[in-house]
């Protein structure tokens, strides 16, 4: 990759070099729309990443390519200078954060690749969010801005300028992400810690049902507003500091669907602690079935599943998987399994014939490998 973004940056911007950053996309083991709800996650930065050459131009104006969707964009760094492509705005918002919170950014060439799947739930969009913050932060700040900072300058482009109110969770993997560790973040003190992960005799397996996610039009801003309503009713500022007795007092006065919605995100935040605690005493089948809890929970009571995801979680279930769940925002993308090495080969080849009979396309495979967020490559 880094070969063709520096042939592909000499065609494009002269032969001077520029410097390499990369980010990360994102697994998540457990603790899914909790992070809006203050909630705990579980996820850590993988192996699939975006990966940009950048280097300041002198002018006042970004000119990037984009290898992968074959595009070229170019922009001022004003509020009026945003541009059309939407692919663009995830760069623009990201300098515009940086500036709206007194940092510095000035004109700069770059050309961008990636192979974090699109649209499968593994936040492309976080992953370029990061490189660019962390480059821009590099270049022209000297690194004088937080590492949580710039999981926000992530988070405040998706809701100013790409129309996802999202939680912390994926810039946050992004970033913060370490080889070989989970990270566990309260997402109300935002407090983390890192969890070694590498399940001995276990696979983590991503079968993604090529089902397109994509948060900007799906209900997943309605699903927020879901929550924040029953917590407004509730008295408390997020759903983190409800319970299920609270949430039964006030059945009668919410609607069926904010009530289910609530449920989901009350049981899963106590699924997260029970999967870290598990985690630590090599309990995996504890981990697996509470992976299967809330894929139940996301499809029936949060209702962000979808037929085919169903179908491979049902899949996995009859193959006797320890663990399968949807995962990610929802809508489509892959599901997480936690495999044993001794059915791993039966698993993939029976899911891939099933959902290949079913659907008339395989699923695609992505074993998971923990790795590094945010960096500059050296
Ligand atoms: C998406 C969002 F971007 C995250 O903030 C999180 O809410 C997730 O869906 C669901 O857990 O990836």
């Amino acid at each position: 990759m880094k070969e063709k973004i520096s042939q592909v940056f000499k065609e494009k911007f002269g032969s001077e070099e520029g410097v390499f950053y990369a980010s990360a996309g994102r697994i998540n083991l457990i603790g899914e729309h909790t992070d809006y709800n203050g909630g705990f996650v579980f996820p850590g930065a993988i192996d699939k990443v975006i990966m940009a050459e950048i280097k300041p131009n002198g002018t006042e104006k970004v000119r990037v390519f984009s290898i992968d969707i074959d595009e070229y964009a170019e922009f001022g760094l004003k509020e009026e200078d945003a541009p059309s492509q939407s692919w663009a705005r995830y760069i623009f918002g990201v300098c515009r954060e940086i500036i709206k919170r007194g940092g510095k950014v000035e004109g700069f060439d770059a050309v961008f690749a990636g192979n974090v799947p699109l649209g499968a739930g593994l936040s492309s969009s976080a992953a370029l969010e990061s490189c660019f913050a962390y480059a821009l932060n590099d270049m022209f700040n000297g690194n004088t801005i937080e590492k949580f900072e710039l999981a926000k300058i992530g988070q405040s482009t998706e809701h100013n300028y790409c129309g996802v109110n999202c939680g912390i969770m994926d810039q946050f993997a992004s970033v913060f992400g370490k080889k070989d560790n989970l990270m566990r973040l309260d997402c109300r003190s935002m407090e983390y810690e890192y969890f070694p992960f590498s399940p001995t005799g276990y696979k983590l397996v991503l079968v993604d049902s090529r089902v397109k996610h994509e948060l900007k039009d799906s209900p997943y801003n309605k699903r927020r507003q879901s929550c924040e309503r029953v917590a407004k009713r509730l008295g408390v500022d997020t759903l983190r500091d409800a319970t299920a007795e609270a949430l039964d007092s006030v059945k009668g006065d919410i609607t069926a669907e904010d009530y289910f919605r609530a449920k989901f995100v009350i049981e899963e935040k106590e699924r997260v602690l029970a999967v870290c605690d598990a985690l630590v005493k090599g309990d995996y089948a504890t981990v697996g079935e509470k992976m299967y809890e809330t894929h139940h929970g996301l499809s029936k009571d949060y209702e962000v599943s979808c037929e085919e995801l169903d179908f491979l979680n049902d899949v996995a279930k009859e193959c006797g998987v320890t663990g399968s769940r949807i995962m990610g925002g929802g809508f489509g993308g892959c599901t997480i399994n936690l495999v044993k090495n001794t059915l791993y080969d039966q698993f993939i080849s029976t899911a891939k014939e099933k959902f290949n009979a079913k659907y008339g396309h395989e699923p695609m495979i992505y074993d998971v490998v923990i790795s590094d967020g945010a960096h500059r490559c050296e």
